[in-house]
């Protein structure tokens, strides 16, 4: 059966550093390998703010952004298996196909499926794009482009999950909170008794904490330039908040000079994207063992420095991308844990919205005064 292209709601972003357009777009019908989602609930990430702003070397406009959503699948494209109408789904931006090398590997989430082509905007199958807009082809974003009331995403992107979750919540599963959580659970493998600094204290940041404190981290340590953050960092669990601003000695100093033993700590974490950042949450990292994640994503040009004796003497700089979770295998998982009620997530939604107020949610997230605001059509 030949489905039908459908006209519908979707926030337009013509051009970089613009205010989306709320639109009527026509979105096609799912392609083979491909399935076209309802989307019941999307938030804002600050990666999207980060494209928006014009940052990221992949952007590319007109687009349609957002990569934190949840659905229902509408229509399936030809060979499709895996996903039927109606199911409950989180579109991911980590394709997981299971049969490349990074898929089969164990210590990688970095399919290689369908890469090449979430990175151009366009869908593998012709390389096209599925929306429109008043003539004009508007590109995919991240595999996903969740600020949409319909959207094609390949099959090989799309977690299918338990019916009975409430989309509105488990959106947030689809970057964001995984991603700090997985940073803890499988980058850092952070063990019982271990200190931990977290800098930036977003949902990321936040999630980090949360996770930390699951693992059994004694002491965390929470950073922030923004001080209306330390309430929230020290309900999920900071032991102790600090702002750089409020000292003269460069952030790495006072952390290691205030650590447990005074080496540093077993593991620290980026959280905003700054390199200036990354380079004193590696150096707060404890001599001899510690390890720096960088979860943060920097902007287009930006390298990170250090001196190389700080890995000589020990120290380990390292990444993550969606917390290296598979997505497709995990994410389903950790919907599970989050209807077992063994998580923070509800807490993460400060904000919900209709959808028409996109512009309002973006402005929020900039202000700091929100974790996640949920849109809903
Ligand atoms: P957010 O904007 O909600 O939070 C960022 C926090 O950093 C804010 O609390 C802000 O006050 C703080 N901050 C800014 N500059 C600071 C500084 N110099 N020192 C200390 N704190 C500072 O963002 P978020 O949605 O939590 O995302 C955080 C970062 O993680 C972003 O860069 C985002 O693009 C990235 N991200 C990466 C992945 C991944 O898979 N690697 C996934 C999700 C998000
Ligand atoms: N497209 C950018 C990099 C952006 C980036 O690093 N994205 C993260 C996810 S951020 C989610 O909020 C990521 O997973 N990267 C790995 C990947 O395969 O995209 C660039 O520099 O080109
Ligand atoms: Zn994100």
């Amino acid at each position: 059966t030949v489905g039908k292209v459908i006209e519908c709601k979707a926030a337009i972003a013509w051009d970089a550093k613009q205010p989306l357009e709320v639109a009527t777009v026509s979105v096609d019908p799912p392609q083979a390998g491909e399935v076209r989602i309802r989307i019941m609930a999307t938030a804002l990430c600050h990666t999207d703010s980060y494209t928006l702003d014009g940052h990221d070397p992949e952007g590319l406009f007109p687009c349609i952004l957002g990569h934190e959503a949840a659905g229902i699948v509408e229509s399936v494209g030809e060979g499709v298996t895996s996903l039927a109408v109606g199911d409950s789904v989180i579109p991911c931006y980590q394709a997981n196909c299971g049969s490349c090398i990074f898929c089969k590997h164990p210590k990688s989430n970095l399919c290689t499926a369908v890469r090449q082509y979430t990175g151009k905007g366009v869908m593998k199958a012709d390389g096209k794009t599925r929306f429109h807009c008043r003539g004009r082809d508007i590109y995919h974003f991240m595999g996903t482009s969740t600020f949409s009331e319909y959207t094609v995403v390949h099959e090989v992107s799309v977690a299918k999950i338990n019916p009975e979750a409430p989309l509105e919540k488990v959106c947030l599963l689809g970057c964001g909170v995984a991603t700090g959580w997985g940073a803890v659970y499988n980058t850092a493998e952070v063990q019982p008794g271990q200190s931990v600094a977290v800098f930036g204290l977003g949902s990321v940041g936040l999630a980090v904490i949360e996770a930390a404190q699951r693992a059994g981290a004694t002491e965390i340590v929470a950073i922030d330039t923004n001080p209306d953050k330390f309430k929230l960092a020290k309900e999920w669990g900071a032991t102790k908040c600090i702002n750089p601003k409020d000292h003269d000695k460069p952030i790495q100093q006072v952390l290691i000079e205030s650590s447990p033993d005074g080496w540093g700590y077993d593991a620290t974490f980026e959280c905003i994207g700054h390199v200036e950042v990354m380079k004193a949450a590696l150096e707060a990292a404890h001599r001899g063992w510690g390890q720096s994640v960088v979860i943060g994503v920097a902007a287009a040009g930006q390298e990170l420095h250090t001196r190389p004796f700080q890995l000589v003497t020990g120290r380990q700089w390292k990444g993550t991308a969606f917390g290296g979770y598979k997505s497709r295998e995990q994410v389903p998982g950790l919907v599970e844990l989050y209807l077992k009620g063994e998580t923070k997530l509800d807490k993460y939604v400060t904000h919900a919205f209709d959808f028409d107020k996109i512009n309002e949610a973006f402005d929020l997230l900039h202000s700091g005064k929100s974790l996640r605001t949920v849109l809903t059509f």
